[in-house]
This record gives structure tokens, C-alpha cells and sequence, in this order.
């Protein structure tokens, strides 16, 4: 019999199916930080360093980023990391009354 073919016998005169593939990947989160006009690029980079693993170089970059272009890319998590860094982050610039925007968005 063919691979194609969606039912098979296999001589027990039942037509049996394949199941189908039931798991999914997991979606994915990327977390990006939005500009502002008041919080200090220094904090930024600190952030960006402290909370997603940045280099200071790296950090930086990604300041400039977001500072020129208005959002930018900190990391692409699972559901639950993502939602427990922009919770932290948030957390920690509102601590310095910084209104830093930090937020996520499927992949
Ligand atoms: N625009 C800010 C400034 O000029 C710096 C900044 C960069 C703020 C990135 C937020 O996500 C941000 N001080």
C-alpha cells in the first residue's frame, strides 16, 4: 500500500487511521521596552543589563534602539518567564518613579 494513502489495512479487514500529532510547540514571547521622554538612558541599560543578560556594549545598543526607533527587543521567552520579567521590570522602574514601559507580545 502506498505511504499516501490515509487509511491502512492491515489484513484484519479494519481500515485503521493514523492518529495525528496532538502537541504544539509552546508559543513564545518576545519582551520589549517602549521610550519615553524622562526615564535616564543610563537606567535603561541597567535594566536591560540586570534583568535580560546584556553586555554593557550590547546594552547600549539596545537603548539607542529603542530611544531612535520608539521599541525595542529585550528577549523571546516562554509565557511564564515573559510575563515575570515585565512584571519585575515594571516593578523596579516604578520603584525609582521611572514610567519606563516594559510589556510583551507573542512571537
Ligand atoms: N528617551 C530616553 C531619554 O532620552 C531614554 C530611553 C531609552 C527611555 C529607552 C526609555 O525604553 C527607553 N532619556
Amino acid at each position: 500500500m502506498s505511504d499516501f494513502e490515509p487509511y491502512e489495512d492491515n489484513g484484519s479487514g479494519i481500515a485503521l487511521q493514523d492518529a495525528k500529532p496532538k502537541l504544539k510547540k509552546p508559543p513564545l514571547y518576545k519582551v520589549i521596552l517602549l521610550n519615553d521622554d524622562y526615564t535616564p538612558m543610563d537606567f535603561v541599560i541597567e535594566i536591560l543589563m540586570d534583568f535580560f543578560a546584556m553586555s554593557e556594549q550590547k546594552a547600549t545598543q539596545v537603548m539607542l534602539q529603542i530611544h531612535t526607533q520608539g521599541v525595542g527587543v529585550c528577549g523571546i521567552y516562554s509565557k511564564d518567564v515573559a510575563e515575570t520579567k515585565v512584571y519585575m521590570v515594571n516593578e523596579y522602574s516604578r520603584s525609582y518613579q521611572h514610567p519606563l514601559m516594559c510589556s510583551m507580545e507573542m512571537v
